[in-house]
């Protein structure tokens, strides 16, 4: 078919060319820093960076129009590592038809040059019920595995509300993030879990994971916050133990709603840091932030340190995008140098960096207050520290 005014070779060379642009864009960190982290200019993936290939048919007799054909409508919470000299990115991607799926994207550098692999993760299909997976945490276990711990989503057949949903906390395993094997889905007392998180080193012998119950689909209900439980054995995943809470949901704080496990703990001289994310309920909807805790080394179930309020909330062109006002974490690596970067979505719709250190981010995480829960005791708080100022500012 002659097509007027309109070639396919020309549009596929303008495509391909600006594709590699954007994977060849070198990325500076922001101007601005609050002197606990630094925000990178640029996203790190946005549906942009998925391969043309992936989107358009090129076959110019099948598409002669050169039409993306099956879309990509987003790229956002990923799971992270930093392996060989390499930084691995698992991605939630979703499809413009609204199904996430999971792929690789690796780099040498931490802030830019992400570049798919080939095929997206074809995850084992075992649940002929789950119609929706995402946000995959990814832990180098000490048993020698790569584990990816992700929400299994399914429609709940009890109910007649088409968007009835149960969430489950899904388990692959690999070693070279190309071959998964698929191990049964958590079990726990709670009816459902999202933002599952597994810990890297065995705690009393037994695998540890950070859960969080939930009552319903949405809403936590008597969900307590960020739990701790143990399992024995990871090929029949059933929480042995209670799950105790770790870091407790508060009124009037930033996890009022609900909170989640984020990235995998950080291990640090001082203790576990996590970096999680909290909820709160407004006029406008969720508001979803990043927030600090950190648990023991020699009791990861035990809270140590809770900065006050949150750690990273969206900011500027972050705060628009498919479900606005939200930031989220499921990945955060440490490389040789101790420098820290963690990975998060803004807005469901794209996925940014910022980057801080490990001794700073002890500094944050045990040198900040802790929030003390009520307007008159914050007033206390800052009007010692400025009181303190006071003494050190020359007028
Ligand atoms: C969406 C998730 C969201 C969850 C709860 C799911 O259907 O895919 O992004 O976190 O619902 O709102
Ligand atoms: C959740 C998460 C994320 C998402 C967030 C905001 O419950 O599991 O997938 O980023 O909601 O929509």
């Amino acid at each position: 078919m002659k097509l007027q005014n309109f070639s396919f070779d020309e549009a596929l060379a303008k495509a391909q060319k600006e594709y590699e642009e954007l994977i060849a864009r070198r990325n500076r960190p922001a101007d601005f820093t609050n002197g606990v982290y630094r925000r990178y200019e640029y996203p790190v993936l946005t549906p942009a960076h998925t391969p043309l290939f992936w989107r358009y048919d090129m076959d110019p007799a099948a598409n002669p129009f050169f039409m993306e054909r099956l879309g990509i409508n987003a790229v956002l919470n990923s799971g992270a590592l930093y392996m060989d000299g390499k930084y691995y990115l698992v991605a939630r991607v979703e499809g413009n038809d609204r199904k996430s799926f999971f792929a690789v994207a690796e780099s040498e550098s931490p802030v830019d040059g992400f570049r798919f692999r080939d095929y997206p993760v074809r995850l084992p299909d075992t649940c002929p019920e789950e119609t929706n997976v995402y946000d995959m945490r990814l832990t180098r276990h000490e048993d020698g595995w790569i584990y990816g711990v992700f929400c299994s989503e399914s429609h709940d057949d009890t109910s007649n509300d088409l968007s009835a949903a149960t969430a489950q906390a899904g388990i692959v395993r690999t070693k070279d993030l190309e071959n998964w094997e698929r191990l049964p889905n958590l079990i726990s007392k709670s009816p459902q879990q999202r933002n599952v998180v597994l810990h890297p080193e065995f705690v009393d012998g037994k695998y540890a994971f950070y859960t969080r119950p939930q009552d319903d689909f949405i809403s936590t209900g008597s969900g307590g916050g960020v739990c701790i439980g143990l399992v024995e054995d990871i090929t029949d995943p059933v929480i042995c133990t209670e799950e105790k809470v770790i870091s407790p949901r508060r009124y009037h704080t930033i996890t009022e709603v609900k909170n989640g496990a984020g990235a995998v703990p950080i291990k640090t001289e001082r203790g576990w840091i996590h970096i999680a994310h909290g909820v709160r309920n407004t006029a406008a909807g969720l508001r979803y932030v990043l927030y600090v805790f950190a648990t023991a080394l020699d009791d990861p179930s035990k809270l140590i340190a809770e900065p006050s309020g949150l750690f990273l909330a969206p900011h500027g062109a972050e705060r628009v995008g498919d479900v606005s006002n939200v930031v989220f974490t499921n990945g955060a690596v440490v490389n040789e140098d101790n420098e820290v970067y963690i990975y998060y979505a803004s807005s469901d719709t794209r996925l940014h960096v910022a980057s801080t250190t490990v001794e700073r981010l002890i500094d944050y995480t045990f040198g900040t207050p802790s929030d003390p829960l009520r307007s008159a005791d914050c007033v206390k708080q800052r009007c010692d520290l400025i009181a303190k100022n006071l003494k050190y500012m020359k007028r």
